[in-house]
């Protein structure tokens, strides 16, 4: 059983995306660690209130997906290891290397406000991982790159200084990767988008959730068929049900291809309903104990210190810290 590691940023609420491409495929495997990225999430501006109500509601969540059983939970500002080793791969990683990245690109390039956390964030990323010792990384399409940097890393300080980190792999989906923005196909779906009608939250209430799908944009003609280039919008909501309900792509576009729009965006609206409803459920319920989610969180930051400390400590031994 590979030990893996993934986190999650608290910019927001949690949107489906969030849970397709990454949530959905972090197994509750003994020695594997999940975190809320808290030190992340002030790489862009944040407000300190809605940070820590997102912080807890994000905690909240990855408790009740059961991940603190078997796995830990734990929040990255509580393990000061993880800021202490980003320190040292600041310094081994390289300014070309982080100019490549593409969500730097996105969300940074060319804005001279932009923090110099935004920049950096690749390498406390690689931080995260690598001291937890793990194989994978479970992720969504869009942090591909980052774990690819993580490993180039890890390769280049082993090569110096001796085979102290694990090489991780970044660990994808085949479907649901890159769950698309309801509003805009060929855009993400993301947490921070200011249009609530582009995301579905996992705090969404049943008929929410259906008003959302329901005013999907969908393209041209009226046939239900998966063609991603042709078809975005129609597309996206076939990967959304089929990863959902487990029902493969052709028998459901078959299913749906002649019944029209309408009757299709429906039947993708049932299928989340259900399967999201069960999980709002469980997090209401968590939600309504803070102590239990902070008292969990104390046992999550406890494991996560008993791997991380010895980690750092070999890595400044090797790199001739005193
Ligand atoms: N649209 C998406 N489809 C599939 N996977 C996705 N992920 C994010 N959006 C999608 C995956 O979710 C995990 C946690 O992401 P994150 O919180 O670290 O930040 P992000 O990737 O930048 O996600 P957001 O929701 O778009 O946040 P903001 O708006 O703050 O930038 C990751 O594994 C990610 O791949």
């Amino acid at each position: 059983m590979a030990k893996a590691f993934s986190g999650i940023q608290p910019t927001g609420q949690i949107q489906l995306g969030n849970y397709i491409g990454a949530l959905r495929n972090w197994q509750p495997d003994p020695g594997s660690f999940y975190c809320v990225v808290d030190l992340h999430s002030i790489s862009a501006p944040w407000d300190p209130k809605e940070l820590r109500q997102n912080t807890r509601s994000t905690a909240a969540l990855l408790l009740a997906l059961g991940l603190g059983e078997g796995s830990h939970v734990f929040l990255q500002s509580h393990v000061h290891e993880h800021a202490e080793l980003a320190w040292i791969l600041n310094c081994l990683g390289r300014m070309g290397e982080l100019n490549r990245m593409t969500q730097f690109k996105s969300k940074g390039r060319g804005k001279e406000d932009a923090s110099v956390g935004l920049f950096t964030y690749p390498l406390l990323m690689a931080s995260d991982i690598l001291l937890y010792r793990v194989q994978e990384v479970p992720v969504g399409e869009d942090q591909k790159q980052h774990v690819e940097l993580t490993r180039d890393i890890a390769l280049r300080f082993n090569s110096r200084f001796g085979p102290v980190f694990t090489v991780p792999e970044p660990r994808i989906a085949d479907l649901g990767a890159r769950v698309m923005s309801l509003r805009n196909p060929l855009e993400k779906m993301s947490k921070s988008d200011p249009d609530p009608n582009s995301k579905i939250l996992l705090t969404d209430s049943d008929e929410v959730i259906s008003k959302k799908i329901m005013t999907a944009v969908t393209d041209s003609g009226r046939e239900v068929a998966y063609e991603p280039k042709e078809k975005p919008g129609v597309s996206n909501l076939l990967e959304i049900a089929s990863t959902l309900s487990g029902e493969p792509i052709e028998a459901l576009a078959a299913r749906f291809r002649d019944q029209g729009y309408g009757a299709f965006k429906r039947g993708v609206a049932d299928i989340v309903v259900e399967v999201l409803r069960p999980l709002r459920q469980r997090v209401e319920a968590l939600t309504a104990d803070v102590s239990e989610i902070d008292r969990r969180l104390e046992e999550g930051r406890a494991a996560a210190e008993r791997e991380a400390r010895p980690m750092l400590a070999e890595v400044k031994e090797a790199i001739g810290l005193l």
